[in-house]
């Protein structure tokens, strides 16, 4: 059983802030923070309220979900499943895999969705680091990871994109266990992988009290009501689509058009009955180029929020100029969930991300952390209730992402004006946004100096008009290999997910470097600008 680590002290201002907040709420909850209690409690008094409804017209309603999480939960105690265990999960996206995430909170256990699109040895790597109790996998993966799960002592069970699969099997058959496991609000709720700049992904433990805390914010701060509906195309194997989007529907208890996959034209016949919709920025420029999209067809829309990757300004105009909305941008982390927004109400401007939401301090500083005055570029820092308790079992990196105040250190270049405006600027760390996938260099140039025939490569992102950023290697060959860009791809795909793979292949004589030795990945870039523009 894992108990989860108090990271710092300092943090206690932030969670006692949450505490009371969250017994204002329900006084309940100052006994048991369970995220899943305060979902709970707003539900609508309509238990015939719709609350997924999907492309083939099945509806689940928001009356039944207390009874179904307890059949989950159930079939997850008869395993073994208590507080603090880990439950992974690899499954397409359908309601059955959102219970599922609902009964794990219930349980007090720790939910670790993974990205479909990771091959067999990526989810190798999060077994063996996340050691999950339980893994739940699509049933085309079974065969061929049960090795992997038996060598961690992890019980497999299935699950398919129709509800469908063993998991399923045990749920019908089990014993409702009706509790919610009381927890405090720092326990684990769930770790959220994030790729880093070593190479090796690193989970980010968020609790209770993180992802309580941001949808509470987040629902008042985007006007949620209860007429709104929520279209939803996100995949839920990462934050936005499985914590931003399901929790502020739920916390209104409004209805979402859950569909399993952006698709345009399905979102754009199902644009016509929502109110709200929440993408990543290659959502907005795929709409875009869909016939039939146009002003009519976003009529009853109040609200599109664009975030996880940069939005250029001349989307957000196109968007305007095509529909008459002013998307509303924001920013946010693996660790940190939503912490910038532009307004609901005040202006929205194109190219920025808006003001620390309510409750977190943001500052743009130096090297030694200390902060910039407006205007000036440098790393944004920030603390609040939304920030994470650490990596889970890496308390060095850890420690090493806090300055000595506090402060968590995201990484990405931003400014800030006199009255708090935030806009991204870059990024410090070396990372490439690809259609709100987040790619670290590192892990890929290491897959490809390990091929035969590689002496070194160097790995970068260049600007691609539909995914925002678009992968190139480029590529030293040895003297003599016969090594070509088909091939290299190829062998790249049978072990790394398909978005992480290099688009584009150069091979050079020599990659730049500086003085010190250090490739110039600035000139790449600037070299290499117009891959994908042609
Ligand atoms: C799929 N492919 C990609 C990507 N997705 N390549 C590069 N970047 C991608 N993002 C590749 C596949 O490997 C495949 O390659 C081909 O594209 C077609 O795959 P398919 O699944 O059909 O792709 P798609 O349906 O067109 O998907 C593109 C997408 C999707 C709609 C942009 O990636 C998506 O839904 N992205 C959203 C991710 C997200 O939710 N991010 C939030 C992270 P091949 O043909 O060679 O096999 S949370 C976060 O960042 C923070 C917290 C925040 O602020 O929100
Ligand atoms: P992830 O590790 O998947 O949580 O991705 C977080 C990163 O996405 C941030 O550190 C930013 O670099 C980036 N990001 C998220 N939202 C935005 C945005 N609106 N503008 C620019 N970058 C963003």
């Amino acid at each position: 059983m894992y108990s989860p680590p108090r990271i710092r002290n300092r943090r206690h201002d932030c969670r006692a802030q949450v505490q009371s907040r969250l017994a204002s709420v329900d006084p309940s909850l100052s006994l048991n923070q369970n995220l899943y209690l305060l979902l709970r409690q707003h539900f609508p008094a309509d238990p015939d309220t719709a609350w997924l409804v999907l492309p083939d017209g099945r509806c689940l309603r928001y009356g039944d979900i207390d009874a179904t999480t307890a059949c989950y939960a159930g079939a997850l105690h008869s395993l073994g499943i208590g507080h603090g265990d880990r439950v992974l999960a690899q499954i397409d996206k359908s309601p059955e895999a959102l219970l599922l995430y609902l009964a794990t909170l219930r349980l007090g256990a720790i939910y670790v969705p993974l990205n479909t699109a990771y091959t067999p040895t990526e989810v190798a790597y999060f077994l063996g680091d996340a050691r999950p109790e339980l893994f739940i996998a699509r049933p085309d993966r079974e065969a061929t990871l049960s090795e992997a799960a038996q060598a961690t002592a992890t019980t497999l069970l299935t699950l398919d994109g129709s509800g469908q699969g063993s998991l399923r099997e045990r749920v019908d058959q089990a014993t409702p266990l009706e509790a919610v496991t009381t927890v405090s609000g720092d326990e684990i709720a769930s770790i959220i992988y994030t790729s880093g700049t070593t190479g090796r992904s690193k989970g980010a433990m968020l609790s209770h009290n993180n992802l309580a805390s941001n949808a509470l914010t987040l629902r008042t701060l985007w006007g949620f009501v209860g007429s709104d509906v929520l279209l939803h195309a996100l995949p839920i194997y990462h934050l936005h689509g499985l914590f931003v989007a399901v929790h502020c529907a739920m916390l209104r208890g409004i209805p979402m058009l859950f569909l399993p996959r952006f698709d345009p034209g399905q979102v754009l016949t199902h644009l016509r009955s929502a109110t709200v919709m929440m993408g990543v920025p290659t959502f907005y420029t795929r709409l875009l180029q869909t016939e039939g999209f146009d002003r009519a067809s976003c009529e009853h829309m109040r609200l599109f929020i664009s975030g996880s990757a940069p939005l250029l300004a001349q989307t957000w105009q196109a968007f305007y100029q095509h529909t008459g909305h002013h998307i509303l941008e924001r920013y946010g982390m693996s660790e940190a969930g939503m912490i910038a927004s532009n307004p609901l109400a005040g202006e929205r401007l194109p190219g920025t991300v808006g003001f620390a939401l309510p409750g977190i301090t943001l500052r743009v500083c130096d090297n030694t952390h200390r902060p910039l005055p407006a205007g000036q570029t440098g790393v944004l820092e920030m603390r609040g209730p939304n920030v994470f308790q650490g990596y889970w079992q890496m308390p060095e990196k850890t420690a090493s992402e806090f300055t000595n105040d506090g402060f968590f250190i995201s990484g990405d270049l931003a400014t800030l004006t006199e009255d708090g405006r935030v806009s991204i600027v870059g990024r410090e760390k070396d990372l490439v946004i690809s259609g709100g996938l987040n790619v670290y260099p590192k892990e890929i140039e290491e897959a490809i100096d390990a091929l035969d025939g590689v002496n070194e490569a160097a790995v970068i992102g260049v600007p691609h008009a539909d995914l925002g950023e678009g992968l190139v290697a480029v590529i030293c060959v040895t003297p003599g290999s016969a090594l070509d860009a088909d091939s290299v791809i190829e062998t790249l795909k049978a072990s790394l997910a398909g978005f992480k793979v290099p688009r584009q292949i150069y091979s050079v004589d020599e990659l730049p470097r500086n003085a010190m030795g250090k490739v110039q990945k600035n000139i790449l870039r600037e070299r290499y600008a117009e891959t994908f523009c042609a």
